[in-house]
């Protein structure tokens, strides 16, 4: 009997994607992430629309990033490299050592100094990259590994990799796959903007083969204090409570731009208080528990439809990218409720639950 399992998504989509019989392939079994459907948050939102959001917080390192990091490293494998490197917010250097320590590949990670969500920190260190601290934003460190990777010494991983965006795609595969088409809208955090032009790639891709009959509306959210495309200008000092998305100058930036044109799409910003409203509310009513950057579509999501912006019927899908996990710290002081401490009787428990 054959098996069925997962083997991840270069297995899946072999034919998509830029590997030969000669790639060998490093894999976690990324991917085949859930698509839920979320009536909870719809009823909540209000509107006449279906909602289903694709988790990618299952992934082996509870981002999206591994899509693109299983191919990043497995042709960085296939080239014999020896060391690759990233500038990271987190989650790309967390799926960067993880992929490099199957592959027996040094790991080079460029973060941020204090602007690092500390589960994607402790990723890093436990999967034994070399974890660099640099005192400067997300920008700086990219221009310092963009300018490393020029002498030849070491494999860029950043989505600057044209591989990690052919990986990413898979995830619009896998929405088609799982929806039996297109939606209508597609929504999703924007930061270094390569997730929306992988997105859009894979939707094109499976519309030109004949496999959807339709092409979304791409949507892309960037939050307030670092919205370099919104603005139309770099932005020197990003700042935002989610620390995944806080980039000034995107990398992927005319991407991202060609996605929402080619697609008649939008992309727009919402404050950090929209972000932690929608970051609680998706927890409490849907039991999705997501890292703060999910919550800036959502957020958009929420503006769009009081807008009316959104046609009755409409399928709407949106990424959530990172677990909630990740950053502990904001979910602890975001979340409205402490532990309330008790002695250990039935008497006590009872009166908190308001049993008298
Ligand atoms: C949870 O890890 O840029 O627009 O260095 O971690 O494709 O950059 C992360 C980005 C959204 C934005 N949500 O995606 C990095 C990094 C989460 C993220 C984004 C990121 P892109």
């Amino acid at each position: 009997m054959a098996s069925t399992a997962w083997q991840g998504i270069i297995h899946r989509y072999r034919q998509r994607l830029p590997v030969t019989e000669a790639t060998p392939v490093v894999t976690l079994l990324e991917g085949n992430t859930p698509l839920i459907r979320v009536d909870n948050l719809v009823r909540e939102i209000g509107g006449d629309f279906v909602l289903y959001l694709k988790y990618e917080a299952t992934n082996p390192t509870c981002s999206f990033k591994d899509r693109g990091m299983t191919l990043a490293v497995s042709k960085a494998k296939e080239r014999g490299a020896q060391v690759v490197i990233c500038a990271s917010t987190g989650n790309t250097s967390a799926s960067a050592a993880a992929y490099a320590a199957r592959a027996n590949l040094k790991c080079v990670v460029l973060l941020p100094h204090g602007k690092i969500a500390l589960g994607k920190m402790a990723q890093s260190l436990m999967y034994g990259a070399t974890t660099i601290a640099i005192e400067g934003n997300f920008d700086v460190a990219l221009r310092i590994v963009r300018e490393l990777g020029e002498t030849g010494q070491v494999e860029v991983v950043n989505s600057v990799n044209p591989v990690r965006i052919e990986g990413q795609k898979t995830a619009a595969f896998e929405i088609c796959d799982q929806l039996g088409r297109a939606p209508d809208f597609h929504f999703l955090p924007v930061g270094n903007a390569g997730n929306i032009t992988a997105y859009w790639r894979g939707y094109r891709e499976y519309h030109a083969a004949g496999i959807s009959d339709r092409l979304p509306k791409m949507w892309g959210w960037q939050a307030a204090g670092a919205a370099p495309i919104v603005d139309g200008q770099p932005v020197e000092h990003p700042q935002t409570v989610a620390t995944a998305i806080r980039i000034g100058n995107p990398a992927s930036w005319q991407g991202a731009l060609a996605a929402v044109r080619e697609s008649s799409g939008r992309i727009d910003k919402v404050s950090d208080e929209e972000i932690l409203n929608a970051y609680r509310l998706v927890a409490r009513t849907e039991g999705v528990f997501v890292e703060p950057a999910c919550a800036a579509p959502l957020a958009g999501l929420i503006r769009s439809v009081r807008a009316g912006q959104i046609p009755a019927g409409s399928v709407v899908t949106a990424t959530m990218t990172g677990h909630g996990l990740k950053d502990p710290d904001t979910a602890i002081a975001q979340a409205e409720f402490k532990p309330t401490v008790v002695p250990a009787t039935m008497e006590a428990v009872r009166r908190v639950m308001g049993l008298g």
